[in-house]
């Protein structure tokens, strides 16, 4: 006799659903019990093993990506979002705002939308890519473009904030840094040790430094015994960290890091300077590359601003800066492709044509 209780499906009783990341690492982030969880069930994201990239450095690197672009919303940046926006609506904020190049403005659409909360986005007037505008106008942001760019979107965003009853949602505030921690939490739990080296794309500079501050609280914590050295890559025409100087007039095709004045700038340089890491930068040319590499042999689809880690690694490989034997690398790649369609697209050849026959498909593919 079967249980009609029972659940069709045993698995649940096996593997217990995600939680989002609040939850799962309640412990090690400001919350409490009365903290609301405005989660899309965020984080828990794939650490996928390299097939091709890393086998081609001949054994120097056992390379995985951390797939970021699986979150709710197709970036890491729902880690932050989370808590930011939980906070907020703990301490009763009704209104959030926030400068973007894209996916943070997507994503703070989207949470401020699940807790019923209004959100206002500045985004550089035509310099988004196109998902990253749908997803900030479906979820019912007020979206508004401003004729300059992300650095001039920001400094607005920060005046308005320090005025008005605003949420500010840039990695300024401090709660999106705790809940973007969760990403090297989670790289220790999936490698059952620290990486030796972990590379990031960096843009306004939030992510890597909260990257190393999660590795530094799990080191504190007595979860790990290592640190991983931080690298940090970002575009050459927007490449403040690597001149010491602000960038005026960033450029790129990885709209996501066309920054020329990073927010978080002294953090994240005392993460690569105190990990041992470094900062360089990579052309438009390598990311490119690296961006077709990771989709045609791993099988993996990021944005362009995601592939600089890789074209990164790709540059230290070719400098010989893995000679010093077996290196296990983490390359975060931060946002999924479909945000940027334009760039696949206008890279690539346009699909063939056939009639609708047989044998005109036959005929082509030369059978
Ligand atoms: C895919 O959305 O700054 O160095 O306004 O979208 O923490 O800024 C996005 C940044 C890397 C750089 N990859 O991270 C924004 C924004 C992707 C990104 C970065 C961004 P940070």
């Amino acid at each position: 006799m079967s249980n009609s209780s029972a659940s069709p499906c045993n698995s649940a009783a096996i593997v217990r659903p995600w939680p989002g990341l609040i939850e799962a690492y309640r412990d090690l982030l400001p919350v409490t019990e009365a903290t609301p969880r405005i989660t899309l069930l965020e984080g828990n994201t794939p650490l996928v093993p390299s097939r091709h990239i890393g086998p081609s450095l001949g054994g120097k690197v056992d390379l995985y990506f951390k797939f970021e672009g699986l979150n709710p919303t197709g970036s890491f940046k729902d880690r932050g979002m989370t808590m930011a926006v939980s906070k907020a609506v703990e301490r009763g904020v009704q209104h959030t705002m926030c400068a973007s190049t894209g996916n943070t403005s997507a994503s703070a659409a989207a949470y401020s939308a699940r807790a019923g909360i209004q959100a206002v986005v500045l985004i550089p007037e035509g310099k988004i890519a196109f998902g990253k505008l749908s997803q900030a106008l479906i979820h019912g942001a007020r979206t508004i473009q401003v004729e300059g760019n992300f650095d001039q979107c920001l400094a607005i965003v920060r005046e308005i904030t320090d005025r008005y009853p605003i949420e500010l949602l840039n990695s300024l505030n401090p709660m999106r840094m705790e809940g973007q921690k969760t990403a090297a939490f989670e790289v220790c739990d999936q490698l059952g040790r620290p990486p030796d080296i972990h590379i990031l794309p960096v843009g306004n500079a939030g992510n890597i430094t909260a990257t190393w501050w999660g590795y530094l609280q799990y080191r504190e914590t007595g979860r790990i015994a290592d640190l991983p050295r931080m690298i940090g890559f970002q575009a050459a025409g927007a490449a403040p960290l690597v001149h010491g100087a602000p960038v005026a007039q960033p450029e790129t095709v990885a709209t996501a890091i066309r920054i020329g004045d990073p927010a978080r700038w002294n953090d994240a340089m005392t993460a690569m300077t105190d990990s041992g890491g470094l900062v360089d930068a990579v052309t438009d040319e390598e990311i490119l590359q690296a961006y077709q590499l990771l989709a045609t042999r791993e099988g993996v689809f990021v944005e362009p601003a995601s592939a600089a880690p890789v074209a990164g690694l790709l540059k230290l490989a070719a400098a010989d800066y893995f000679r010093d034997g077996p290196q296990t690398v983490v390359c975060t790649v931060t946002g999924h492709g479909l945000k940027d369609p334009d760039v696949a697209v206008g890279l690539l050849q346009q699909p063939e044509r056939i009639p609708p026959q047989t044998d005109a498909l036959a005929r082509l593919l030369q059978l």
